[in-house]
């Protein structure tokens, strides 16, 4: 039987069939809702009910924290409020499958290092910059969850003292400057504030204050790669999420890691999966993790 495989992210939630050569099919994506838990429900489990013909078991990928069949927000702002959600119960009431649930970038994570063309690797880093910014961390080859599903939420390290109110309390995360939303915020003061793609579109465009910003959230990234190289011995870093993906971002954050000390010049390549890392990583870890 294939597994379902569910991607739950701050702006849009995918959905696939994975078989068990890892092969995704009936690939579907839907808008993530923003106006309260009951519309979150229902367009998730629309989007399940529509998936299931064919499944046998399901995983899902989320963002927030995953503790105890709930999704706790570390940023509720990413989810339009929501700060926590009975996911496990969301799900079993659309079908009775066994479930199994990890945080999206932690899936990520997981998928990305089974996906590395070298056994030399030990200790990795994935980061997805997207509506928010998440993190996976892979330690002597094995995925870091925690005992409360935190493991990981390096964007809420911080970047700068003097930086902007983050959705989890704190000011200057790196998300609150590198994240999707961070970098359409930073143009909210302009005659026409512009989405994270405009931003880009205008960065390409040699649109100075476009690029400015841009620049700012790959900085932060290489410095918290530079920071979690230093804790971690972080020999390699995997960069996913749209904002990571777009063209000329994993350029930017090489280009900021040549103003740092080469020891702090880790290695950065973009996710093998691309869009598809989390739900992959999701069904992995249902037949290989445990939970
Ligand atoms: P999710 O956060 O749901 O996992 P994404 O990885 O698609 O979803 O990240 C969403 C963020 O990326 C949003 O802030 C969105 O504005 C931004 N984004 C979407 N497409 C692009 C693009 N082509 N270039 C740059 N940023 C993008
Ligand atoms: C936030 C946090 C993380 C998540 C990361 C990326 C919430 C709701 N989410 O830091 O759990 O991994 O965003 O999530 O607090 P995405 O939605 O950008 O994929
Ligand atoms: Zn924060």
């Amino acid at each position: 039987g294939k597994c379902l495989a569910v991607d739950i992210g701050g702006s849009k939630i995918a959905s696939a069939l994975v078989d068990k050569e890892g092969q995704l099919s009936d690939r579907r994506q839907i808008i993530t809702p923003h106006s309260g838990a009951a519309a979150f429900a229902s367009s998730l489990q629309q989007l399940l009910r529509d998936s299931l013909p064919g499944a046998t078991s399901i995983a899902v990928a989320s963002t927030g924290i995953i503790r105890q069949g709930r999704l706790v927000a570390l940023n509720p702002a990413n989810l339009g409020g929501i700060a926590n959600f009975p996911l496990a119960a969301t799900i079993e009431r659309v079908s009775k499958l066994p479930c199994t649930l990890l945080n999206d970038a932690q899936a990520a994570a997981w998928a990305e290092y089974q996906a590395l063309q070298t056994c030399d690797v030990d200790n990795m880093l994935f980061i997805t910059v997207s509506t928010g910014v998440g993190g996976g961390i892979i330690l002597n080859r094995a995925l870091q969850t925690g005992n409360n599903g935190l493991s990981g939420h390096i964007g809420h390290m911080l970047a700068d003292l003097q930086g902007p109110l983050c959705g989890c309390g704190r000011y200057g995360c790196v998300e609150s400057i590198a994240s999707g939303t961070a970098i359409a915020a930073a143009t909210r003061q302009w005659p026409v504030p512009l989405t994270a793609a405009g931003v880009f579109a205008q960065a390409s465009a040699q649109h100075q204050p476009a690029s400015a910003i841009i620049d700012r959230s790959a900085s932060a990234i290489a410095r918290l790669i530079a920071d979690l190289t230093m804790a971690l011995d972080i020999q390699r870093v995997v960069i996913g999420g749209s904002v990571g993906l777009a063209p000329g971002y994993l350029a930017r954050i090489s280009a900021a890691q040549q103003h740092l000390p080469a020891i702090c010049r880790t290695p950065v390549q973009p996710a093998f999966h691309r869009q598809d890392s989390g739900l992959l990583g999701a069904a992995l870890w249902a037949t290989q993790g445990f939970c």
